[in-house]
């Protein structure tokens, strides 16, 4: 028996914990078992990890050290959570994964590709995800929904970088979808959040009957 693992990427305030809650609703009315997590974090090697990162208390050692962080916390989080999950024939919904690194340090951090590619090799140990939800939206709109909701609490680690950096950052998503469209599909998270669901809903179906993967009742 074997689940999925359909993960989530974007900017900043794209969307992404709005559409993994409407996806977990479609998917557990037609009766899937589904376990939704996120990154940094999801495992509690990682949560303590994720703090470490995202108060900025690792930016002073560069780019590299913080790449490694993330990967550790993949590391963990794959193995105690997501790993087991799907060998139980469950979905795994996940905020965010292998793409956020390759972007937010691989491409931001201006870290030598080989490094990338040997840490989320070790990370993930083969585990890649079934299905790569990228929501797009323009870099400026994107930080305006995620500083409504964050209100008067300060910007994290990455939220407080230029609108130049997080247009890189749309751009180095997009290029990653150009080059494995299979797994990656592109989202324009500009629109109404039910009409975004109904067309990650109906992708997550197609993927499902394609895999013969069934709901447990
Ligand atoms: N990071 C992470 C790395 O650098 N490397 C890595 O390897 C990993 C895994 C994580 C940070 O860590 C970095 C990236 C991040 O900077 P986080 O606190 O977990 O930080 O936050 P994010 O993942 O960035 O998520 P956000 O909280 O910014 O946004 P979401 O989840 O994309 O957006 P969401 O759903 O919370 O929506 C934001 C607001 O917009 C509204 C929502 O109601 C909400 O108020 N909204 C919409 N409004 C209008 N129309 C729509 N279609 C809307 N959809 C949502």
């Amino acid at each position: 028996m074997s689940g999925l693992l359909i993960t989530f990427e974007g900017g900043e305030g794209a969307g992404k914990s709005t559409q993994i809650l409407a996806l977990a609703d479609h998917l557990r009315k037609l009766g899937y078992q589904l376990v939704v997590t996120r990154e940094p974090g999801g495992s509690s090697g990682a949560e303590a990890v994720r703090h470490v990162i995202l108060s900025g208390a690792a930016e002073a050692y560069g780019p590299a050290m913080e790449a490694l962080l993330f990967a550790a916390a993949r590391s963990d989080h794959v193995d105690q959570k997501i790993r087991p999950a799907i060998q139980s024939g469950k979905i795994v919904l996940c905020d965010r994964f292998i793409d956020s690194s390759r972007v937010y340090q691989g491409i931001s951090g201006n870290l030598d590709p080989h490094f990338m590619q040997n840490i989320e090799r070790i990370a993930i140990d083969g585990l890649m995800p079934d299905l790569t939800i990228i929501l797009d939206i323009p870099a400026d709109k994107g930080l305006a929904r995620a500083g409504a909701r964050r209100g008067t609490d300060v910007a994290d680690r990455f939220e407080k970088e230029t609108i130049a950096t997080h247009e890189a950052r749309r751009q180095a998503f997009l290029a990653i979808a150009a080059h494995e469209p299979q797994r990656c599909k592109i989202i324009n998270a500009e629109r109404p959040v039910e009409i975004i669901s109904a067309e990650i809903a109906a992708l997550t179906d197609d993927l499902l009957r394609e895999r013969e993967v069934h709901a447990h009742g």
